[in-house]
């Protein structure tokens, strides 16, 4: 391929298995994966790794220009419950990445951008089930604001000066490799690490939460895909929409019930709850799927099966 990728963020949640996708298609030697510490051995052996701050756009600049790279994904971020915690770093963080790779991709030095969204965008406005591509968006986490704020700026960008860049707003996505950080849907992670460390999981949410969630292959999948199809086919240019399956906390442990008969849940929500209260309970992904194939393989069965034995090879 022409050109270099560089991924920002790399040791996260999902940059993590990310890198390691892109470099399965692209090659080792052409996906560069940064971040602003060292993560996975798996990640840190097979190709390239930059020590990189996602707000430090000379050193971004250089690291872009060393490797000649044409292709940047941004997965640095801080997640919703921790940008509640620190909100001016949080934005900081989540803006200043996002306007120095959107600048650079202005000046031809890039051709592409993936930049990741979220459901994090609604708000307590905006209609709960089915929430449509385009509907109210008044979100009320610090999280939520630079998402949307995020949104507009590459939409301008892309309308204004032909910034190619695709998003995605990623339900909760649910992995075993890297562990997420600091997110509202991180309970249904814990969930399973505790149901096959302890038999029992006291979730921060209430029993009746639904969120939409993903599982990370699916994940995985929708931001190569986006990435892969042809210009005229993204059609969205703030983000997608994007689903694979809904449920609440006490579906889900009825569903890992199947696997522990005696796993027991309770309950102990926090400030995380106010957070998930205010986000959709399913959302409608019509316009990925037509625009551009978006199609999900993992639902619930399929997902609990696959981290009950992910996670239990890796508490081996
Ligand atoms: C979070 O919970 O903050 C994230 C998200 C839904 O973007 N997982």
């Amino acid at each position: 391929m022409a050109g270099r990728i560089l991924i920002i963020g790399a040791c996260g949640q999902i940059g993590t298995e990310l890198t390691l996708k892109l470099r399965d298609i692209h090659g080792n030697d052409h996906v560069i994966a940064s971040d602003i510490r060292e993560g996975a051995e798996e990640l840190m052996q097979s190709g390239p790794f930059e020590i990189l701050n996602a707000t430090d756009e000379v050193h971004i600049r250089k690291v872009i220009a060393d490797y000649e790279v044409k292709e940047v994904y941004l997965m640095a971020a801080m997640l919703s419950a921790t940008a509640e915690k620190a909100p001016m770093k949080a934005w900081d963080l989540n803006m200043d990445s996002l306007f120095h790779i959107l600048n650079i991709a202005k000046e031809g030095i890039i051709k592409k951008v993936f930049w990741p969204s979220s459901i994090a965008v609604f708000g307590p406005t905006t209609p709960k089930d089915d929430t449509p591509q385009t509907t109210v968006m008044e979100p009320t986490t610090v999280y939520g604001i630079s998402k949307q704020t995020g949104e507009r700026w590459c939409e301008y960008y892309h309308r204004k000066f032909g910034v190619d860049v695709r998003s995605i707003r990623y339900p909760g996505i649910i992995s075993y490799k890297t562990l997420p950080g600091g997110g509202t849907t991180d309970y249904a992670i814990e969930i399973f690490h505790e149901a096959l460390k302890n038999s029992s999981y006291i979730s921060f949410l209430a029993e009746d939460a639904a969120l939409p969630m993903m599982y990370m292959d699916d994940a995985i999948k929708a931001t190569v895909d986006i990435m892969q199809a042809p210009a005229e086919k993204i059609k969205v240019r703030s983000s997608y929409n994007l689903a694979a399956m809904s449920f609440t906390p006490e579906v889900l442990a009825g569903e890992i019930r199947k696997h522990i008969e005696n796993f027991e849940i309770s309950y102990a929500p926090d400030f995380r709850q106010s957070i998930a209260e205010s986000w959709p309970s399913s959302i409608d992904d019509s316009e990925a799927r037509k625009d551009w194939g978006w199609e999900h393989d993992f639902d619930l069965e399929k997902l609990t099966r696959t981290m009950l034995k992910g996670v239990g090879e890796s508490l081996k």
